[in-house]
């Protein structure tokens, strides 16, 4: 599977970029094979939530410079447009929780693909740097609109404009990551945390996921009407039932995505 190892287990799938010599920065098989595994996990019925991590001591360290530097790299507008473009759109149209596991350094593109995921959770020795500027670039990979969102604009501004790493405790005061735990336990405790939403209804967290997004350009009359639109088809399926009938019989519920 080359760079990247997808194991699942019960019903989530733990994805790691390994490529620990280069701190698993982002080539273009990379990013096609990671793209294309979001797509596939989509559709795949037994894998419920998902895990990101990173190989080695960091999560991932953005675009693999080195590559950049090929006579056959796309320019850069292309590149965007062809591979990371596609790959966030892929984890933001999962239809499935994806928990990263930030295990060490976020830097680049890499921060770009924690922020994208939808929750995280930190060791205590990772950090995020946003790092373009350092290489005369502007935060992309949905960075410059996931960020504003998920920190604020003054935090965003400051993360965005002087690069300076920011530590996981630092992250989990301003809310980007859950929690910090110590670095040995963090791939179970992500794990054991997708566990939980994968015992969650799967409609009910898809569409939950749908309408948080949707929710940033939407004004509150058009939210609210989206809201009454999606609880609908949540109301409409076998896992509403189940949920009233658990918590009438005093029982936790089974779940089936139906
Ligand atoms: O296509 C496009 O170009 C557009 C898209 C752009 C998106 C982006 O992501 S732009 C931003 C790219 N990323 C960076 O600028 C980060 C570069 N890396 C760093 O600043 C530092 O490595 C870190 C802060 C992440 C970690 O620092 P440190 O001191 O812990 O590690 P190190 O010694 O710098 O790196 C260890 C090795 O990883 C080293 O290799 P070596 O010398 O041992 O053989 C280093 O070259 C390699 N490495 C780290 N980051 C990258 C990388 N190799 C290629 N590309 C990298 N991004």
């Amino acid at each position: 599977m080359g760079d990247l190892r997808i194991e699942v287990d019960g019903a989530v799938a733990t994805i790691t970029l390994d490529r620990p010599d280069a701190l698993n920065a982002l080539t273009v098989p990379l990013k096609e094979e990671l793209r294309s595994t979001f797509e596939r996990l989509g559709s795949d019925g037994a894998v419920r939530a998902v895990v990101l991590t990173g190989a080695g001591r960091a999560f991932c360290a953005g675009q693999d410079l080195r590559e950049r530097l090929q006579p056959d790299a796309l320019p850069l507008e292309d590149e965007i447009r062809a591979r990371y473009n596609p790959l966030i759109r892929a984890m933001r149209a999962l239809p499935k929780p994806i928990v990263a596991a930030v295990n060490g350094v976020a830097a680049g593109a890499g921060a770009a693909l924690a922020f994208a995921c939808d929750l995280r959770i930190a060791a205590e020795n990772a950090s995020f740097v946003l790092a373009f500027g350092r290489v005369g670039l502007i935060p992309d990979s949905g960075a410059t609109w996931l960020l504003p969102r998920l920190v604020g604009g003054a935090k965003a501004a400051e993360l965005a404009l002087l690069n300076e790493p920011l530590s996981a405790t630092e992250a989990a005061r301003i809310g980007l990551v859950a929690r910090v735990v110590p670095t040995d336990v963090l791939i179970g405790e992500a794990q054991s945390l997708a566990n939980r939403l994968a015992e969650g209804a799967p409609r009910a967290i898809a569409l939950t996921k749908q309408a948080l997004d949707g929710s940033w350009d939407a004004d509150l009359e058009t939210q609210l009407e989206t809201e009454a639109e999606l609880q609908g088809r949540a109301g409409a399926t076998a896992d509403h039932a189940e949920g009233i009938a658990a918590f009438l019989e005093r029982r936790p519920p089974r779940f089936t995505g139906e």
